[in-house]
């Protein structure tokens, strides 16, 4: 095995309103995960097949497989510490493993075995089965994605809730040659560290105008449902249009959408808010988003946090209720966070929905959202959510305060750019370090 020394890639691109979009050459991780733990992945073969970008029907097990009944129905009763009863804490990041290239994501597989995936943006998923082992190459579509712009590339990946027994998850990447949107769906082989790349099966092809506010992330919410965040269609201000990408309910760009996969390729959730209006796309949730990078459900709740990275000025954090039947506004581009934008005034209307905490650019570039802390390993925690940014590497958390409003805490500053926070099974929170190709484990303590 060849050991692989870590490395930092220096990354000297055009910074504006985009995520991920560093500044500058990020420092090197403060303690070394070892760096033979990812020397087997220079060996690693690339797949002999390349997968086909070709619709496959589903088998008519999944296509009929009732929906989990929705979380708002047999969700427990919220167990968050009470707001003014939570100890002051401190916050450090410890290296999980590195030698990652430019990694966007990771998560678990939800299929109680532990391992973690990180998804690298050149178009590669690696599997983590334990701490101390070389990360192994799970899927390679490097040759479909493109990832030539800083915001392109392969951005997420998401489990089926049946995936221990069907096999099947969910990516989203920006493909070759036209950089259009696909979410495509795979299965694993017979080694369950190994995807099929020939399993490939397009769900959803969105062409996308400009290099970035690519969106990137799918997730299945509580409801059994995949949800995709889209961003505006890129540039700047959102100018696609007569109103912009992100008020424009015939668009599917600026949105978060919510799709069954269990059609063919995909079917409207029936519920879905915008179903059978005429001039909307059935497959919208929410819209009135600039560029919903990173969001998540609490995992607990149900509630449903979305980072939305702003222009020039204003980075927000959305909440929307798990109760929610859907079809918020949340704003853009009428707004940025909670300010005018197109208009410069006069921009309010009524039924936006406005943020519960928002960072100007004294604070950062580029808002990465994270999660809900419902882990076992600090219980003092429990409901608290955490964000941060990518240039500044300012973490910061957000809960309601004894008086029942929104209170953002800043907590740290990590050296290192987050493209994104990651979360095993057990509900601990890690941090992905897109330009120093580490992931870490975020621990805590209470002085
Ligand atoms: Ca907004």
């Amino acid at each position: 095995m060849k050991a692989k020394v870590l490395l930092s890639i220096i990354v000297i691109l055009v910074v504006g309103c985009s995520a991920p979009a560093p500044t500058a050459a990020p420092a090197p991780p403060t303690s070394a995960a070892s760096a033979t733990q990812t020397g087997a992945r220079d060996q690693t073969p690339l797949p002999a097949q390349l997968p086909h970008e070709t619709l496959a029907p589903e088998s008519p097990a999944t296509a009929t497989r009732a929906l989990t009944p929705p979380s708002a129905t047999t969700r427990l009763p919220p167990a968050s510490v009470p707001a003014g009863q939570r100890p002051p804490f401190s916050l450090a990041v410890e290296p999980l493993q590195s030698g990652f290239q430019r990694p966007t994501y990771m998560t678990h597989a939800g299929d109680n075995s532990g391992r973690l995936f990180v998804v690298e943006q050149a178009g590669r998923i690696y599997v983590i089965a334990d701490a101390k082992s070389p990360a192994a190459l799970f899927l390679d579509i490097t040759p479909l994605v493109d990832s030539s712009a800083n915001e392109r590339g392969l951005l997420s990946v998401a489990f089926h809730p049946d995936y221990k027994s069907n096999g099947f998850f969910f990516v989203y990447y920006t493909r070759q040659p036209d950089s259009a949107i696909v979410v495509a769906r795979y299965r694993v082989s017979s080694d369950p560290n190994v995807a099929d790349p020939g399993s490939a099966a397009v769900v959803m092809t969105i062409p996308h105008p400009e290099p970035n506010h690519n969106g990137g992330l799918v997730k299945f919410g509580p409801d059994g449902y995949l949800y995709i965040g889209t961003g505006d269609g890129g540039g700047a201000g959102d100018r696609h249009g007569a109103t912009g990408n992100g008020q424009n309910l015939a668009s599917l760009l600026g949105k978060l959408l919510r799709i069954d996969v269990n059609g063919d390729p995909y079917a409207i959730p029936p519920s879905n808010p915008f179903n059978g209006k005429s001039g909307a796309r059935p497959e919208i949730w929410a819209y009135g988003l600039r560029n919903p990078w990173r969001w998540s459900f609490d995992r607990l709740t149900g509630d449903v946090w979305i980072a939305d990275v702003g222009q020039n000025e204003y980075e927000e954090i959305d909440f929307q209720p798990a109760a929610s039947h859907g079809g918020q506004n949340y704003g853009w581009r009428l707004m940025e966070g909670n300010h005018c934008f197109n208009p410069d005034r006069g921009c309010e209307q009524p039924g936006l929905t406005m943020p519960v905490a928002e960072y100007s650019h004294s604070n950062g570039c580029s808002v990465t959202g994270g999660y809900v802390y419902r882990g076992a390993r600090y219980p003092w925690l429990d409901g608290l959510y955490f964000f941060a940014d990518y240039c500044s590497g300012i973490v910061w958390t957000v809960d309601r305060n004894q008086a029942g409003a929104w209170e953002t805490v800043e907590r740290t500053r990590v050296d290192l750019q987050p493209s994104s926070f990651g979360q095993d099974q057990a509900g601990e929170l890690y941090l992905v370090g897109h330009t120093d190709g580490t992931i870490y484990r975020l621990t805590f303590t209470i002085p």
